[in-house]
């Protein structure tokens, strides 16, 4: 007989969840706040090669200590660090702690990338249970994908935050393109679906250079965001744990589709934590319109 007091399996995951969305919520005003005099790169990298910057390392040690806090959180895994954490028992947290952070010397927009894991690292698409993204925009607002819906919220400079849309849905009528690397590093198939999105008068291009905000744009007002296979990194730039796979279901939870170029981004399967793959998410025409231009 249970007892009503044990929560089951899925109500103590839930109550994760919503621990680790809250935490990364109430924690958002404090990464903002930290970035004013952390621009400078270290003399580090992270294990991507990529160089860090103060911020970054800053973002990353204050969501690995709240994170990693709580009950229900087995391990922490983020990009700037080579091997996971682990911190307890139960789901695995992977954090993009400020993608985008060659953003903070154009003061342009940056964000927080979340993927809640019931599984072991490296994870599948499939063992996601929850993924959300942080925007440090104009305002900061947080885009939570979880149990079949998208919703999005506004989060004060106290960490108080509330409902700003429910059932966030991607537009029917695209309108916008980002895409990632550089022209002449784009393989010829998709040169050739880029010059036709770019053709198209009702499109207009959006790129900022962090995904977030490129993202954001796509479910606002429709359209593609890509950082494709490219002729020098046929994977792409962009990480399957910390970038594809959460941003991946967060768009297909609000309607649109994600790719790696043949596949659902949540069908990718790599063995490596730090793993990359092509990136392209967005409306469901245009993404089909990609993957069949690729194949060509
Ligand atoms: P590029 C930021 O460094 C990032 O990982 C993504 O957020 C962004 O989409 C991409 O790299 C930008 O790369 O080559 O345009 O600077």
């Amino acid at each position: 007989m249970r007892d009503d007091a044990t929560p089951t399996e899925a109500e103590s995951t839930g109550e994760t969840v919503e621990a680790v969305l809250d935490t990364v919520a109430r924690s958002a005003p404090d990464i903002r706040q930290g970035l004013p005099g952390r621009r400078a790169a270290i003399e580090a990298e992270n294990p991507s090669g990529e160089s860090q910057k103060a911020a970054d390392v800053y973002a990353d040690e204050l969501l690995c200590d709240r994170l990693g806090d709580i009950d229900g959180v087995g391990v922490y895994a983020s990009e700037e660090r080579p091997d996971p954490v682990e911190v307890g028992s139960g789901l695995s947290v992977c954090v993009d702690p400020l993608d985008g952070s060659s953003n903070l010397e154009p003061n342009a927009a940056m964000g927080t990338i979340v993927a809640v894991y019931d599984g072991a690292l490296p994870a599948t698409g499939d063992e996601l249970v929850a993924a959300a993204y942080v925007l440090y925009g104009a305002t900061t607002t947080m885009m939570v994908a979880r149990e079949g819906e998208v919703t999005e919220y506004v989060v004060h400079p106290d960490g108080e935050y509330e409902i700003a849309q429910a059932d966030v849905t991607i537009p029917e009528e695209p309108s916008v393109y980002g895409f990632g690397g550089r022209v002449p590093h784009w393989v010829d198939d998709f040169e050739s679906f880029a010059r036709e999105v770019e053709s198209d008068p009702s499109m207009k291009l959006r790129y900022g250079g962090a995904m977030i905000g490129d993202v954001n744009q796509v479910l606002t007002y429709g359209g593609i965001f890509a950082y494709p296979t490219l002729s020098n990194a046929p994977e792409g730039k962009l990480r399957v744990q910390f970038e594809g796979y959460p941003v991946g279901y967060i768009v297909e939870t609000a309607g649109g589709a994600s790719s790696d170029g043949a596949q659902s981004l949540l069908d990718v399967e790599k063995d490596d934590l730090h793993a990359r793959t092509p990136v392209y998410v967005g409306s469901e025409d245009l993404v089909d319109d990609l993957e069949a231009a690729l194949e060509e």
